[in-house]
């Protein structure tokens, strides 16, 4: 019999760590001068968040890093995905930055250095500062101009600590999903086509502007990239022309964001899409949204299956009724996204360097626990979505990393606290930590560097 521990092995210079964002964990929303994000707005119209829940106190975060992080130091995670609060640090968006934000993130610098954890930072993760908001927010060039402001300060503050970069999380989230439909992201307003068309080129002229700020003042040895949510397609059988039809209706799925930001212009198809509603570019926009970046960062969760028809054309599956989920609706259980997400990210958009920025489910669990969580159905979750990560690997898919998410529970937007997603239970009455089974499985995979 062979010896299963040699088995699913990754190799020695993998990256294996967790992701948090500041809005899901922070807490102290209106402490240490933090403007009123549009996410603490939001959560106060009445509706509009399960439970009538905020992101008022989270984890509280921002009073118990130090817990936190020797948590993380206990099962030997050595990279932590975090973002910064761009309200802790323009309360308003503009004027005068807050020294109080600026030096909170100094002390969780501080804290993860001391422990030999490596920070990767995201520069905006969903949290626009209200103010800016009510001056037209993501659809004018007012908010790109102080991103850019912001993106400058961060990076000439902690650029000598932060070596890893991300600007934007999951484009199609705070654009699309915000401001298209009325919600269910913040602002949760309804615009027009050509609007939300004008607020994405908005969000890639930003994801310039840190790509710029990093490469002035983020020293020789810093990285930068972005965090995508891309539209996943997993081919129904894995025949030549499923294969074909899945790639296919990839590509133009995810024409919007990466596209332009991997080849530097609008693809055709994209613009024709857009039609009357095109959005208004100007000149140099794409000298900064086409800059050259060092990875791509997927959050991948689930995919759609795809098959081809008669004609060969791309066929997405319908979902019957009882497919499995992983905990949310529209988390449907698709371990085969992990495979065919970073390859397709690599022949469809050239991607040489790809990290997995995020991956886990958000289950409904008891809200107080007497010891460990037996959540197998975490456990079972990873082993299957590592596999076929493992598997892409194996098939030369440039992987270089894995960000679990999420350290533990937060929350989890418009779902509130009822979504928990954490490899650590939080009792969010108590703040009690306590690691669930899942974070002694997850310990393994990084200590032992395999998919146990
Ligand atoms: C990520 O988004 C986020 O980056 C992270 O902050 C979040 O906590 C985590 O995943 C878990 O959700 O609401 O019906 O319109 C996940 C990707 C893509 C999930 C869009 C929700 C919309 C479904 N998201 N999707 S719906």
């Amino acid at each position: 019999m062979k010896n299963p521990r040699n088995a699913f092995l990754f190799p020695k210079s993998f990256v294996w760590g967790v992701a948090t964002a500041a809005t899901q964990i922070e807490g102290a929303a209106f402490e240490g001068g933090k403007g009123e994000s549009i996410w603490d707005r939001y959560a106060r119209t009445p509706g509009k968040i399960a439970c009538g829940d905020t992101p008022d106190v989270a984890c509280d975060h921002y009073h118990r890093y130090e817990e936190d992080f020797a948590l993380l130091e206990k099962m030997g995670v050595r990279n932590y995905r975090m973002s910064i609060a761009w309200p802790r640090i323009f309360p308003t968006g503009e004027g005068a930055p807050n020294a109080r934000g600026i030096e909170f993130y100094h002390r969780l610098f501080d804290s993860l250095e001391r422990r030999n954890i490596t920070p990767w930072v995201t520069m905006f993760h969903w949290d626009l500062p209200q103010a800016l908001e009510d001056q037209g927010g993501w659809r004018t060039r007012g908010t790109v101009n102080a991103f850019a402001r912001y993106a400058e300060l961060i990076v000439r503050e902690y650029g000598a600590r932060v070596k890893n970069w991300i600007t934007l999380n999951e484009a199609v989230c705070f654009t699309v999903n915000a401001y298209a439909n009325g919600g269910p992201k913040a602002p949760g307003v309804k615009e027009t086509p050509r609007i939300v068309n004008q607020i994405c080129h908005h969000a890639i002229l930003c994801h310039g502007h840190g790509v710029r700020a990093v490469r002035k003042w983020g020293g020789k040895d810093a990285r930068v990239g972005l965090a995508e949510a891309l539209h996943g397609a997993v081919p129904l059988t894995e025949t030549k022309r499923d294969i074909e039809a899945a790639q296919a209706w990839f590509h133009a799925e995810n024409l919007r964001f990466l596209d332009p930001i991997v080849r530097g212009s609008y693809a055709p198809a994209y613009l024709r899409a857009c039609g009357k509603d095109r959005p208004r570019c100007r000149r140099g926009d794409f000298s900064l949204i086409g800059q050259k970046i060092d990875f791509v960062g997927l959050n991948i969760y689930t995919a759609t299956f795809i098959r081809a028809g008669e004609d060969g054309r791309a066929m997405p599956m319908p979902w019957p009724a009882d497919y499995p989920r992983a905990g949310l609706p529209w988390l449907r259980l698709v371990p085969q996204a992990m495979y065919w997400t970073p390859r397709f990210t690599h022949e469809v958009f050239g991607v040489k360097t790809i990290y997995v920025t995020e991956n886990g489910c958000g289950h409904r669990e008891p809200a107080t626990v007497t010891g460990e969580l037996p959540d197998l159905h975490r456990c079972e979750f990873m082993r299957s979505y590592l596999r076929e990560l493992h598997r892409a690997l194996q098939d030369g898919v440039p992987v270089r990393g894995y960000f679990h998410w999420s350290l533990m529970d937060n929350f989890e937007w418009s779902d509130g606290y009822g979504a928990r997603f954490g490899l650590v239970h939080v009792d969010f009455h108590s703040q009690r930590r306590t690691p669930k089974l899942s974070a002694r499985y997850y310990a393994t995979v990084v200590t032992e560097n395999r998919v146990p």
